[in-house]
């Protein structure tokens, strides 16, 4: 009996945008194991091409609606475009999206859109690099813009969302007096900032009470060049989601013409290449907690060794105990 499809046979169906190769090699990359890797190496020297947005906000914000109207609008466009959303309430599981106008059926029987979720159950770093390997298939796999949807909570989870070349931050009218984004400590990662539900009668407070926040001593973005955008938008009524689609495409074109794409790309790999290292140095010292770590770390507390001699003999020590590697 034949087993399994290499993951490397894959690539070919990916490469050339084919739904069924893209979602397979997606699941085996969310599931960690070293086979896929080598097509995953393969794929990335594929990718470079998407523009990758980041859209992000506290849980309740609006996330999911809006991400499904704005994968709609960039479709009318005559965009292709992909989510990978990171969302513990399951959003893309049917029904109706922007009222009656638009169902999943539209988005389902649709090439052009690929949408997917991603576990979120005990990854961890796990989450980060799966998520980001997803990307990069679907970048290789030539999507026009790939969106990655994240709750705006939690290190990890900014993480992710700090690997897109744009990101929007929503924050939303009746979840509190405060713009919560303040508290989550996400606002200073906005590219654009998003007031979603605007059909609200109290979203205009929430438009008011943003623009003063950033206009008391918040850098207008981390980019001091780029004044981040304040924009309102209904998925419900549509409204704001066609000058969204603009002000992203703005933000692209403001980092070509400016190069600032260039130092973006650096920065992107810089930190994606530090959390895998830090993720394979993690798994590795748990896989070996009962045997040369222990030994290690009782020398430490009988006062024979100090903690940083330790640390160094271990990143030796881990550097060649590469069996059991779930990332590498
Ligand atoms: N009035 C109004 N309600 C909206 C709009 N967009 C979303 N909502 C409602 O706000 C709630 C949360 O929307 P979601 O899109 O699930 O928000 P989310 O940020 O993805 O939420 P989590 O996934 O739980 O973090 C739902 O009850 C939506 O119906 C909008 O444009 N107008
Ligand atoms: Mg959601």
């Amino acid at each position: 009996m034949a087993g399994p499809v290499p993951s490397t046979d894959l690539v070919a169906d990916v490469l050339a945008g084919r739904t069924r190769g893209i979602a397979r090699l997606i699941t085996r990359a969310e599931a960690g194991g070293a086979e896929c890797r080598p097509a995953l190496a393969e794929i990335y020297r594929h990718t470079g091409r998407a523009h990758v947005v980041g859209m992000t906000g506290v849980p309740g914000s609006g996330k999911s609606t809006l991400v499904r109207a704005l994968a709609q609008a960039l479709r009318a466009n005559g965009r292709t475009v992909a989510v990978v959303a990171i969302d513990p309430s399951s959003p893309f599981s049917g029904g109706a999206i922007l009222g009656d106008r638009i169902r999943m059926n539209d988005i389902a029987a649709d090439p052009g859109i690929f949408i997917r979720s991603m576990a979120t159950r005990g990854a961890l770093g796990g989450l980060a690099r799966a998520t980001l390997d997803a990307v990069d298939l679907l970048d290789a796999a030539g999507f026009d813009l790939v969106i990655i949807e994240t709750v705006g909570v939690g290190q990890d989870e900014v993480d992710v969302v700090q690997a897109a070349h744009t990101t929007a931050v929503i924050s939303a009218p009746g979840l509190g007096d405060d713009i919560q984004a303040i508290k989550a400590g996400i606002l200073e990662i906005a590219d654009i900032h998003v007031v979603s539900k605007c059909d609200r009668a109290d979203a205009n407070k929430t438009v008011t009470d943003l623009k003063q926040m950033l206009m008391l001593g918040l850098p207008a973005s981390l980019d001091g060049q780029w004044p981040a955008p304040v924009i309102a938008t209904s998925a419900e009524t549509g409204e704001g989601v066609g000058e969204l689609v603009t002000e992203i495409d703005r933000h692209r074109a403001y980092l070509d013409e400016s190069g600032r794409i260039g130092d973006q790309r650096r920065r992107i790999a810089e930190r994606r290449t530090l959390k895998i290292a830090e993720e394979i140095i993690r798994s590795r010292f748990v896989a070996r907690r009962a045997g040369a770590v222990a030994g290690m770390l009782e020398r430490v507390c009988a006062r024979d060794l100090d903690p940083h001699s330790a640390a160094l003999q271990l990143l030796h020590t881990l550097h060649e105990d590469r069996d059991d590697d779930q990332n590498a």
